[in-house]
């Protein structure tokens, strides 16, 4: 059985897992944190007969037509312009670059670690991939394919506090950091081309997945139990879906997102 609730639309920076410290108080513009503990810490249990969750996220009609990006520096090497990525569907309608996550989810299997360092790549004026994710306890490799001086800047998108700010000088240049302590939605910019930007979701647990060209997502390995299941787009916003999970047994839970 699968309800869809009420979508959420966020315009530009979007949403947030569950980040809110708890005891936290602002005092005289400052923000106290009483505790830094975060709200339902996720805790690994044996999964032995989960189930599956597994869909496609497809857009309500029609994707909106969006002009092309005009490219305004480095135009030499990265061209006038680039065709706007934010929506990109497949032929069978289905949209990729969803994040597909449960939300709360306080139990489950392992986080994994493989590998070890996801990669974001700078590569003809735009970041390679568009969206993806990773838990808590994985690196990033950040690296450039281009002859141009790129600045690879992720910010938490919620406070746009800036997490790294490193310059790209060459082809070739290369260098891993590790992901934030606590999980949270990653907004990447280029400082050089304001157009460039990239999303990391990052996770304190598993149980979550990026759409491919398909608009397709698996989630396995699922103890037993109803969650909420959300799916988020960069300008579509998120739309949350309840899904109940048998043991041993695949659940479809098809995901529509409204256009923005
Ligand atoms: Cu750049």
């Amino acid at each position: 059985m699968i309800e869809f609730s009420a979508g959420r639309y966020l315009k530009d920076d979007c949403p947030k897992p569950r980040l809110r410290p708890r005891g936290a108080a602002v005092i005289g513009g400052t923000l106290l944190l009483a505790q830094v503990a975060l709200a339902d810490p996720y805790t690994v249990v044996a999964v032995a007969n989960g189930g599956t969750i597994q869909g496609v996220v497809k857009l309500a009609g029609t994707a909106p037509t969006i002009a092309p990006i005009e490219v305004t520096k480095n135009q030499d090497y990265c061209g006038e312009s680039i065709p706007n990525p934010v929506y990109v569907v497949g032929k069978d309608g289905g949209l990729q670059n969803v994040e597909v996550y449960l939300k709360d989810i306080t139990k489950g299997k392992a986080l994994s670690t493989d590998p070890v360092s996801i990669s974001l790549v700078n590569t003809h004026c735009m970041f390679r991939p568009r969206v993806q994710a990773a838990t808590v306890g994985q690196q990033i490799t950040i690296s450039s394919e281009d002859p141009v001086l790129h600045n690879t800047h992720p910010q938490n998108s919620e406070t746009n506090a800036t997490i790294y700010n490193i310059a790209l000088p060459y082809k070739g240049f290369s260098v891993t950091k590790p992901l934030p302590a606590t999980p949270q939605l990653i907004k990447v910019k280029c400082d050089a081309h304001e157009w460039m930007r990239a999303w990391v979701w990052e996770f304190d647990h598993p149980y979550f997945a990026t759409t491919g060209d398909d608009g397709k997502f698996t989630i396995k390995d699922v103890p037993p139990g109803t969650y909420t299941l959300v799916a988020w787009q960069e300008a579509a916003g998120e739309k949350s879906v309840s899904v109940t999970v048998t043991a041993g047994k695949t659940v479809t839970a098809d995901v529509q997102l409204e256009p923005k």
